[in-house]
């Protein structure tokens, strides 16, 4: 039974422009998302499943940028349970922002699950990215799960999906 007081939180962090907004509102569409607001410097999307006959709800956010600068991110993150930290795969530069993301994001919830996003798989440069690509060395010290999607396209969406859902029941049996 889930107390609708505690729906678990997950969290979208990560590089600005990485595709943070699209891949929630991907999913809202797509998939499960109900609502999506936009608020004070993040957005909060509700999503609901069916588990074992129950009906479990999550509640995303996702930052924006201004965010982290303003301290709101630090409180906003507080109590995740699932980090899903976004890079550009056709973008090098944005791993550096996502890496300090999730030293944020993991110093305000030091037990969260944390997946680690590469974004832009449909974009050609990425190819090559992916063939050079270590995800390790962005998440150095932390355990992860790394996948590739495509927001625009929808390649692996259903994949991200599915590991947070799995995580988050993983947080709550925890
Ligand atoms: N080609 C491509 N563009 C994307 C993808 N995801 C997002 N974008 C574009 O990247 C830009 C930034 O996306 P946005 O979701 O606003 O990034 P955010 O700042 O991380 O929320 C927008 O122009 C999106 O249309 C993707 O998977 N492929
Ligand atoms: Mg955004």
């Amino acid at each position: 039974m889930q107390d609708s007081t505690h729906s678990p939180k997950v969290s979208f962090v990560g590089a600005p422009a990485s595709g943070k907004t699209a891949l929630v509102k991907r999913c809202a569409e797509d998939r499960f998302i109900t609502e999506y607001e936009p608020t004070l410097g993040s957005n909060l999307a509700v999503a609901t499943r069916v588990d074992g006959g129950q009906t479990v709800r999550i509640i995303i956010s996702d930052l924006g940028g201004s965010s982290l600068y303003h301290g709101l991110g630090r409180e906003i993150l507080r109590g995740t349970a699932v980090i899903v930290a976004v890079y550009d795969l056709s973008r090098l530069e944005t791993m550096a922002s996502t890496r300090e993301w999730i030293e944020i994001a993991k110093e305000a919830s030091p037990h969260a699950s944390l997946i680690v996003v590469g974004n832009k798989t449909d974009m050609s440069s990425s190819e090559d990215f992916l063939d050079s690509l270590d995800p390790k060395s962005l998440v150095v010290g932390y355990d992860a799960f790394h996948v590739t999607v495509s927001a625009k396209t929808g390649e692996g969406v259903d994949t991200l999906i599915n590991l947070i859902w799995e995580q988050v029941r993983q947080v709550a049996h925890r």
